[in-house]
């Protein structure tokens, strides 16, 4: 078939969280649909178009299971009706990498590859979490580096590089099955590798690899070892396009192809010549999808929690800060509550008035570094609330869930939501409050956050190391004028609605058109 555009090639999608996960109940296998804007847009474009299949790992020990009966070949996977809820997967018989679709409904063809266990534990539990997650996030500084030591680059070599090998292998595989001609788009840190192998199998392939976190100068990268660090970058160049939150990560990656590789780079273009190929380095800024969260904003279960919510921490003029984070180092949680301990001691008005609920998701607690930061932040809010409360009343109520109508009723009537990253690729969670609250809640926003580009003129910035300034913006954005804190909350909720995940997706789409000849 002669293709037109770049939508009638075939899709081969990566990311080490697929868009579903399986599990098992007494009824047998279910499937459960993942949730957030990513996964909702790229499973969009995958059910939209005929021939497309998403690589991805093994989640759940049902998911491993699945792999196995799959042989390594593609499955079929009933997508709706509605995401979230459980469905039911069957095999794919002919798993040729054709498009033949189950007759009812939508589905998404996936391949799930299992890895050695202790391969994939090198891979994720010792370089992406923490090595790479950590120099994105600049969480390690010249005094306070890893060591790496002969075991770390064993873990490298039979960790990351070798399960790297294994998904572009499968990547290849899928490409081929289709006559060696696709659109691949590969997802963030985990596959840096992959890129330069799916090239060298299927040179033409038009290759998307977008990078979800923060891309630190040149300088940052040093940390690492030069052969590892060359490998990365070398790895990332297999791609076409390189994709970003930002303006300033995309020049940082054109910087370092040139500083640490000693490649020929044009900054204003933002391109880097690898032999005879261009590679672009290009800044999509990744959103919200704003109909679905208005409409999980409109269910019956979140409007029982505002209920709840309103009770507990408004009314008598009482306000509420929050924060919605997974419990990552690089989300400065405890920062956050130190500086909230100083707006206390120094508003002592303030002290019984404002509470600061926060809705912790616990994140990679099989990583040391990880479970010791869970501890960190329980032991400032112990010192914070015996000191403290008022009437009963403990000014932080430190919730460790994972409840998102929780958190969109949480989002909804906010005073203030405090984003105070070290480091942020994007967060979605400020997006996400600028669509739904209804109170004038005021964005107090890391300026190192990616969303600080686009939203941070229509917020309270922080300095996510500067306490007393935090504590001073906390107190601007409690005490701003009602009628201004709507204007900012309404400029941001237009920002956002106007540039969706729907934008996100279709602005790299016209880029590859454009780079692939077909526009
Ligand atoms: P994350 O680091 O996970 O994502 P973020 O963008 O804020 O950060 O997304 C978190 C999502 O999880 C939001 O949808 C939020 O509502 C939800 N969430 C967090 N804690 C929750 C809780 N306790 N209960 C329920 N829901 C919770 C990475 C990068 C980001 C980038 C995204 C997408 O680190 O910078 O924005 O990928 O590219």
């Amino acid at each position: 078939m002669a293709h037109t555009d770049v939508l009638d090639l075939p899709l081969v999608l990566l990311s080490n969280r697929g868009p579903v996960s399986f599990g098992r109940d007494s009824a047998g296998r279910t499937v459960n649909r993942g949730a957030g804007g990513l996964v909702s847009a790229l499973s969009g474009l995958a059910e939209h178009l005929d021939d497309a299949v998403w690589v991805c790992g093994a989640a759940t020990e049902e998911d491993a299971v699945v792999a196995r009966e799959a042989a390594g070949k593609a499955l079929h996977v009933q997508t709706l009706p509605v995401p979230h809820l459980v469905d039911s997967a069957f095999g794919d018989a002919s798993a040729d990498g054709g498009s033949n679709k189950p007759a009812d409904g939508p589905s998404i063809k996936i391949r799930i590859v299992e890895t050695d266990p202790f391969a994939y534990a090198d891979f994720y539990s010792v370089w992406s979490n923490p090595i790479l997650w950590f120099i994105q996030h600049g969480l390690y500084g010249r005094a306070y580096s890893p060591d790496f030591t002969q075991a770390e680059h064993e873990a490298f070599e039979n960790g990351y590089a070798a399960v790297n090998r294994a998904y572009a292998d499968a990547v290849a595989d899928e490409v081929r099955a289709r006559g060696g001609k696709a659109l691949v788009l590969l997802q963030d840190y985990h596959f840096y590798l992959v890129a330069e192998h799916v090239r060298q199998q299927c040179p033409d392939v038009v290759l998307t690899h977008f990078v979800h976190i923060p891309w630190p100068g040149p300088d940052e990268w040093r940390v690492l070892p030069a052969d590892i660090r060359e490998r990365l970058l070398t790895g990332l160049l297999g791609s076409d396009v390189v994709g970003f939150h930002t303006r300033r990560y995309a020049r940082n990656f054109v910087l370092c192809a040139s500083e640490l590789l000693g490649l020929p780079i044009d900054l204003d273009a933002m391109t880097i010549n690898v032999g005879d190929r261009v590679v672009r380095a290009r800044y999509y800024p990744i959103s919200v999808d704003p109909a679905a969260l208005d409409a999980t904003l409109a269910s019956e279960d979140v409007a029982a929690h505002v209920s709840m919510l309103r009770y507990i921490f408004l009314g008598d003029d009482r306000q509420l800060m929050l924060r919605v984070d997974r419990t990552d180092p690089s989300k400065n949680v405890v920062r956050g509550f130190q500086a909230f301990r100083t707006l206390l001691e120094q508003h002592p008005e303030l002290v019984g008035k404002v509470s600061f609920l926060a809705l912790l998701q616990p994140s990679r607690t099989d990583v040391p570094e990880y479970a010791d930061y869970i501890a960190l932040i329980g032991g400032v809010v112990a010192e914070i609330n015996a000191r403290f409360t008022k009437d009963g009343r403990q000014p932080i109520d430190l919730r460790m869930v994972e409840d998102f109508a929780l958190a969109i009723a949480a989002y909804s009537i906010c005073d203030v939501l405090v984003v105070n990253a070290i480091a942020d690729g994007m967060n979605l969670v400020a997006k996400e409050v600028a669509v739904v609250n209804g109170r004038g809640g005021v964005l107090a926003l890391s300026e190192t956050a990616g969303a600080h580009e686009e939203l941070g003129e229509h917020a309270v910035t922080l300095h996510p190391f500067d306490l007393q300034q935090m504590a001073d913006a906390f107190y601007s954005a409690l005490t701003m004028p009602l009628e201004e804190r709507h204007r900012r909350l309404a400029a941001a909720a237009e920002q956002v609605r106007t540039h969706d995940v729907a934008r996100w997706l279709s602005d790299q789409l016209a880029d590859l058109r454009r780079i692939a000849g077909f526009a």
